[in-house]
């Protein structure tokens, strides 16, 4: 097998160069080959110093991910960092793209390091539920400081090469076209200074930012493993000696690695890429050419859904049936970019660019020079239809016409039109500038290279998006509809509103289903009959209980906001159960999981067989970037391989659920839904 690894020699300088597309991630051979360029360096009494450097897209973005469920290869990463580092002729790190991981740990073995001013270097394993196990956690603190350390390991964001340079993680910045270059004559600059290991610095700064650090951040790690252990170490760092130091960031890398975090955080992010394939989809199949998209609505939705593509530089012609409406649409748009501009996370001059490529109008007919439409209006299928009728006749031929409906049917909207082959679903979540997640919803006749645009176009507004078949709800909210019905009939037979929330942010959810009750309003989809009271929802809605925003919902709210157990809503409660007959019982928090949590695993598993999700891991990617289940436990269906397929059954048993096919089986066979 050839070496991903060659070496070049250029006068005393050796230049090892890494070419393992696409991302030159650090596996076997890699690791093989930058251990051979070293020991041909020490061989070669005429070579005086070496350059790592990379060719492709990037540096190298860190170990290879799939190698970590493989038996080990030699030599490890940490041994080849400790060569590089053990070097006695000076090592540079010629850095360009994106120095992640196991690759910016390479960096910190080498002696010196040069980046174009482009490039990033960080240490994301956190992400993966891991940290960095190659002298990462060591050496960071002693090229870069305590601080930066502490920060980048705990949280996994990058530095770009300026504030790299800056706290002394690089030496030098290189032309952004001549990196080759100047990192030899670099090298040969340092062959009078001679190698530098990083473990021979003492470490920098404060201890006492680590402390800092972890309380500012404490809330926004709850639950995760991997944060602490990053802190943990890098606060080692600070009172051991470097081998001491190694071998505890050694012990504390494999206790992660073997955890059932890890593997869920490194499951989500394969998941995350897998999504993005279609099945069933020619290979010589193009996207259609978007530059100008349609939106009609300018409410929250289609205002946020806007935003999106003006971010991405993508005209927009915003549609709304009144000159107030559609003024107070765009108005507010205007104000949550400029809110943007005064956190300093936009210039205003962009604000001004985003704002410039919208067309605001209240003629329909405006989105004939549109690429694609996306329908935003209320949910109701006879008005859906109406528009869509129109768009037939008002569109260019191969313009794609998008719903953004949340339940309702593609197939009938599209047969509303002459060509359903470009009408598909677009499902953003609110608030749809923030979240993450998009459901494309491919139709029946939907064409694959209408599908192939949508999902290529999500990728460029910076969305994850997952392909779903049309069913009543979608992948989300179909799997949303049970849970939802348990946690209401729970309080019926005696739990609280808070035990079962607490149950879920125990779990890890961002809150419950009461607390988001109240959040999005109890009153959506009430029917605004006071005297029609058929569920705890009606009577909450008709006495004013609409959740936060009248001050009161499932809880009482004080003018911060707080949560308090309401007397009132539980009388309501009360008063329900009484009527159906029930008896009120101690409700365990083991069973608010199993009706709430397992009815969602069943209802996931009937969307597999279905054909809805086209494979286990989009569903979970569904849930972790629309609703906020926690990555740490992998999306609901990696959840369910962990606790066991069969023990999921037994708990859906035992309150009398019918189990879906497909998670029956897997329970007989002790078979998951992610390979
Ligand atoms: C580590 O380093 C541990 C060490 O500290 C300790 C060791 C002892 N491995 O994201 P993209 C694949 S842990 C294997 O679409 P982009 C990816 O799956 C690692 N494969 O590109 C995809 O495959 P496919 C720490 C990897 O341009 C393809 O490459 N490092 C790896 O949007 C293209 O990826 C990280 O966590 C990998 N490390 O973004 C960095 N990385 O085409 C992880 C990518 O089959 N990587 N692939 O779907 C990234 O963040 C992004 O890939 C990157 C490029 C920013 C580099």
């Amino acid at each position: 097998m050839t070496s991903p690894v060659t070496t070049e020699r250029h006068d005393d300088v050796l230049v090892i160069i890494s070419n393992n597309p696409p991302v030159n991630a650090l596996g076997a051979n890699v690791r093989i080959g930058l251990d051979a360029g070293i020991r041909e360096a020490l061989a070669d009494e005429s070579i005086k110093a070496v350059v790592i450097r990379c060719d492709g897209r990037t540096f190298f973005a860190g170990a290879d991910i799939t190698e970590f469920t493989k038996p080990p290869v030699e030599p490890g990463l940490p041994d080849v960092v400790n060569t590089i580092e053990a070097s006695t002729k000076p090592v540079i790190a010629a850095i360009h793209g994106t120095a992640l991981g196991g690759g910016c740990e390479v960096t910190l073995g080498c002696h010196y390091r040069i980046a174009v001013p482009s490039a990033k270097m960080g240490t994301p394993e956190v992400k993966l539920g891991l940290l960095p196990g190659a002298g990462g956690t060591q050496r960071l603190p002693r090229v870069a400081g305590i601080e930066a350390a502490v920060e980048m390991c705990a949280t996994g964001t990058p530095v770009g090469a300026k504030k790299a340079l800056e706290i002394g993680l690089i030496d030098r910045l290189a032309g952004e076209d001549s990196l080759a270059k100047d990192a030899i004559a670099f090298a040969r600059e340092m062959i009078a200074k001679g190698p530098r290991p990083s473990r021979n610095l003492p470490v920098k700064g404060d201890v006492a930012a680590i402390a800092a650090f972890a309380k500012v951040n404490a809330r926004k790690f709850r639950g995760f493993e991997a944060p602490a252990a990053n802190i943990t170490c890098v606060e080692a760092a600070t009172r051991l000696p470097f081998e001491e130091g190694l071998a505890f960031e050694r012990e504390q890398f494999f206790k992660l690695i073997m955890g059932v975090q890890s593997a869920a955080q490194r499951h989500i992010f394969f998941a995350e890429r897998q999504a993005q394939k279609i099945d069933g989809i020619a290979p010589d199949v193009k996207p259609r050419t978007i530059n100008r998209v349609g939106v009609i609505g300018a409410g929250t939705m289609g205002g946020g859904i806007s935003m999106n593509f003006l971010s991405a530089g993508v005209a927009v012609t915003i549609v709304e049936m009144k000159q107030d409406a559609l003024d107070k649409g765009t108005g507010i748009m205007r104000k949550n970019y400029e809110a943007s501009a005064a956190k300093g996370r936009m210039k205003p001059e962009q604000v001004e660019a985003a704002m410039g490529l919208l067309k605001p109008t209240l003629a329909l007919e405006e989105l004939a020079d549109c690429d694609l439409i996306i329908e935003a209006v209320y949910e109701n299928m006879d008005v859906k239809k109406e528009i869509f009728g129109k768009l037939d006749k008002i569109c260019k031929p191969g313009a794609i016409l998008a719903s953004n409906t949340s339940y309702l049917n593609i197939d009938e909207i599209a047969a509303s039109t002459s060509r359903p082959q470009d009408v598909l679903g677009m499902h953003f979540f609110s608030p749809a500038n923030v979240m993450k997640l998009l459901e494309v919803v491919r139709g029946a006749k939907t064409a694959p290279d209408a599908l192939m645009t949508a999902m290529g176009l999500a990728k460029k507004i910076g969305k994850v998006a997952v392909v779903a078949g049309v069913c009543h709800g979608f992948i989300g909210n179909r799997m949303l509809e049970p849970r939802q019905m348990e946690a209401m009939k729970l309080l019926m037979e005696g739990a609280t509103p808070a035990q079962v929330d607490r149950v879920h942010v125990e779990f890890g959810m961002p809150m419950g289903p009461f607390q988001m009750a109240d959040l999005a309003g109890v009153d959506i989809g009430w029917h605004r009959d006071p005297t029609r009271i058929e569920n705890i929802r009606d009577a909450l809605a008709a006495v004013g209980r609409w959740g936060q925003k009248t001050g009161k919902g499932f809880y009482d709210y004080d003018e911060k906001r707080n949560p308090t157990p309401s007397v009132e809503t539980q009388q309501i409660i009360d008063d329900f159960s009484a009527k159906a007959g029930l008896t009120k019982r101690e409700i365990s928090d083991q069973e608010i999981i199993e009706r709430t949590l397992y009815t969602m695993v069943n209802e996931g598993a009937r969307i597999l067989e279905e054909g809805m999700a086209q494979r286990a891991s989009d569903i979970d990617v569904v849930w972790i970037y629309g609703y906020g289940w926690p990555v740490y436990r992998g999306g609901p269906m990696f959840w369910a391989d962990t606790e066991g397929n069969d023990k999921i059954v037994a708990g859906l048993e035992k309150h009398g659920f019918a189990i879906a096919p497909l998670l029956k089986r897997l329970a007989e066979t002790k078979g998951r839904f992610n390979r």
